[in-house]
């Protein structure tokens, strides 16, 4: 007998299930207990995405407490230009902090040939996964693996780490274009190499994270954004037919629609200001949508999280909808209301 379709892939797919599927992004993290255990026995960040029996453990962890219809594989964003020898600290409380790429030399000096050694750990962790949800059960949870997506991994080796507009990024964008463009263009084919490893390994779904896609003007949008998700999205289609891609322009606003229509994205990520028929109007029926509740809402927890999460089930009722966050789970969030957000839905 042929086990039944994982809900998530069968959004994906093009058929409407509901209820639907869920999964939050940083689903695995510091607000679980049985993650900070595993970090404190770790406490440099890119060993433990380095370190494959550990990372397979937390990704499995969020499964194990409220059986997500998606595990994400646990590394991070920053793992490319780690392994593009780009150099990457995370520093206790201040988040990542990366050298500061603004001339042709550095651009020079990154190494795309060693990508997939370097990285065969992450590749490591992918199958130990996918044995771990078999092992364990959970023959409905779908594997996703993931990148950053080029614009936002640029934004990062360019300020050298996070910012609150990326203004260094955007100036470099304009006054170099042709500089700007061939760091673009070895990292859309880093992303690549680097997603089609993860779907060798096991990855059923590949996400392509753009947390930084609305600081950008439409122009700069549409060749830093769109097109690269677009080169990535054909060039995956052909390696790996049939498995899916979930993009995520985030803060994307209006642009969201040219987005799904143009990347050739399966599923487009909404953030928390998304407006649900709105966003469905310029999305089109061809692309399912992934999102969108406030983490904030997560935080607080009863009549207002109830509340929130109903708008989002009501007003997308009968749509491709994988339920999800507006952005990343944060520390502070209760395990307890996740719990109760995954009952709310599993009975929408
Ligand atoms: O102290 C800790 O334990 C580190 C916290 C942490 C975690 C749990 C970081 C540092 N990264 C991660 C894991 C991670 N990051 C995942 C794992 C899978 C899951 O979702 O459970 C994923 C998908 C990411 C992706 C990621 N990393 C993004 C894209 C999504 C988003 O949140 O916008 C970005 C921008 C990053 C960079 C990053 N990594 C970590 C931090 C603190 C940051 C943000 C830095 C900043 O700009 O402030």
């Amino acid at each position: 007998m042929n086990a039944p379709p994982k809900p998530l892939l069968s959004v994906l797919a093009g058929h409407p299930v509901w209820p639907p599927p869920v999964w939050l992004m940083r689903q695995a993290g510091r607000y679980l207990p049985e993650y900070r255990a595993i970090r404190a026995e770790v406490p440099d960040f890119v060993a433990l995405c380095l370190d494959p029996v550990r990372a397979a453990e937390v990704t499995l962890q969020p499964i194990r407490r409220f059986g997500f219809d998606a595990a994400i594989l646990f590394s991070d964003i920053l793992m490319l230009p780690w392994a593009l020898g780009h150099g990457l600290a995370f520093k206790e409380g201040e988040g990542p902090v990366l050298p500061k790429l603004r001339d042709a030399a550095a651009v020079d000096r990154l190494d795309p040939t060693q990508v997939r050694a370097k990285l065969a750990p992450v590749m490591e962790t992918v199958r130990r996964i996918r044995s771990g949800l078999t092992a364990e059960g959970f023959d409905a949870t779908a594997l996703i693996g993931f990148a950053g997506a080029p614009f936002t991994v640029a934004c990062y080796m360019i300020e050298g780490g996070g910012s609150k507009d990326f203004a260094a990024t955007r100036a470099l964008a304009y006054a170099d274009p042709a500089l700007f463009q061939r760091l673009m263009d070895l990292l859309v084919d880093a992303t690549v190499d680097y997603l089609s490893a993860q779907a060798d390994a096991g990855a059923e779904v590949l996400m392509l994270f753009d947390s930084w896609a609305g600081v950008l003007s439409p122009t700069l949008f549409r060749t830093h954004v769109i097109a690269p998700a677009q080169r990535i999205v054909a060039r995956l289609r052909v390696l790996h037919p049939g498995i899916p891609v979930i993009g995520f322009p985030r803060l994307a606003g209006l642009m969201v629609g040219e987005y799904a229509k143009a990347s050739g994205v399966a599923a487009v990520g909404l953030d928390t200001g998304m407006e649900p028929h709105a966003a469905v109007a310029l999305v089109g029926g061809d692309v399912a949508v992934q999102g969108n509740l406030d983490p904030m809402a997560l935080v607080a927890g009863g009549a207002a999280l109830r509340a929130e999460a109903a708008s989002i089930l009501t007003g997308l009722r009968g749509q491709r909808l994988i339920f999800n966050l507006g952005h990343g789970i944060v520390p502070q969030t209760p395990p307890d209301h996740v719990g109760a957000l995954v009952e709310q839905i599993r009975a929408a």
